[in-house]
């Protein structure tokens, strides 16, 4: 019986600037009730990548959270949140001069009962850490990313190559987007961490691992791996979301 009980949801996220931008184009948010968590990295000149972003995130979490849950699966709802989300942001971009052309990565997870789903578009990234050891759920939607794993790329070139940050898909630059979506069983204790790529260039999973079991609180490991990642020079932003997954407490 216990094994069916909802499980307790933590968060904390935080943002950062970096060491070299001059603005912060990432937006993060969540909705603890509806059990819905987002990172995105908007792009766009002058202030659209912050706009794209920003506005993701609200669409995404509002579109989530409303409606009717349960004629679909929770699936189906992450996965029209993420085109609702994409449609808003194009029809933003399409309705100001200054604003055409933006876009933003994004990643979202939620929960249904013991498992974890999570959403991507771009190279925003989810992980997954149990019992200390961490993994990456998301496939990055990147130049480089597809280019070693269709073969024509070693690992070691792609973290070398000039083109890291060209991506391949993005929200709000098209009509319509196809995101990815992986689901995972959860187990009391499990975290899934939410990131930007100002992060994840700069910390590999066993880094990651590491930081956050090392931090006593969630709060603690966000500030961890920003202060990895400025201490190797934090040339974009960087942004990170902890999730927690604890046995709820008895009545
Ligand atoms: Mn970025």
């Amino acid at each position: 019986m216990t094994n069916e009980m909802a499980l307790k949801v933590q968060v904390a996220a935080l943002t950062d600037i970096g060491c070299v931008r001059t603005n912060n184009e990432d937006s993060f948010g969540y909705d603890l009730e509806a059990e819905l968590f987002v990172v995105c990295d908007g792009m766009g000149g002058n202030a659209a990548g912050e706009t794209a972003s920003a506005t993701a995130v609200q669409e995404l979490v509002e579109e989530f959270s409303r409606g009717e849950p349960s004629a679909r699966t929770r699936e189906e709802r992450l996965y029209e949140s993420i085109t609702h989300a994409n449609r808003a942001v194009y029809r933003m971009s399409q309705g100001q001069e200054e604003l055409r052309g933006m876009g933003t990565t994004l990643v979202a997870a939620c929960v249904d009962g013991r498992r974890v789903i999570v959403g991507n578009v771009g190279d925003s990234r989810a992980y997954f850490l149990r019992g200390g050891v961490c993994a990456q759920i998301t496939r990055d939607h990147s130049f480089v990313a597809e280019q070693v794993r269709s073969g024509s790329m070693k690992q070691e070139e792609a973290e070398a190559s000039p083109l890291q940050s060209l991506i391949t898909r993005a929200v709000g630059v098209g009509e319509a987007v196809e995101p990815d979506i992986f689901t995972g069983s959860l187990e009391a204790g499990d975290i899934v961490l939410l990131t930007s790529d100002g992060l994840t260039r700069y910390a590999d999973a066993p880094t990651i691992a590491r930081l956050i079991v090392a931090s006593g609180t969630l709060n603690e490991g966000c500030q961890a791996l920003i202060d990895e990642a400025k201490r190797h020079g934090a040339v974009d932003n960087v942004t990170c979301m902890l999730v927690q997954f604890l046995e709820a407490e008895e009545q």
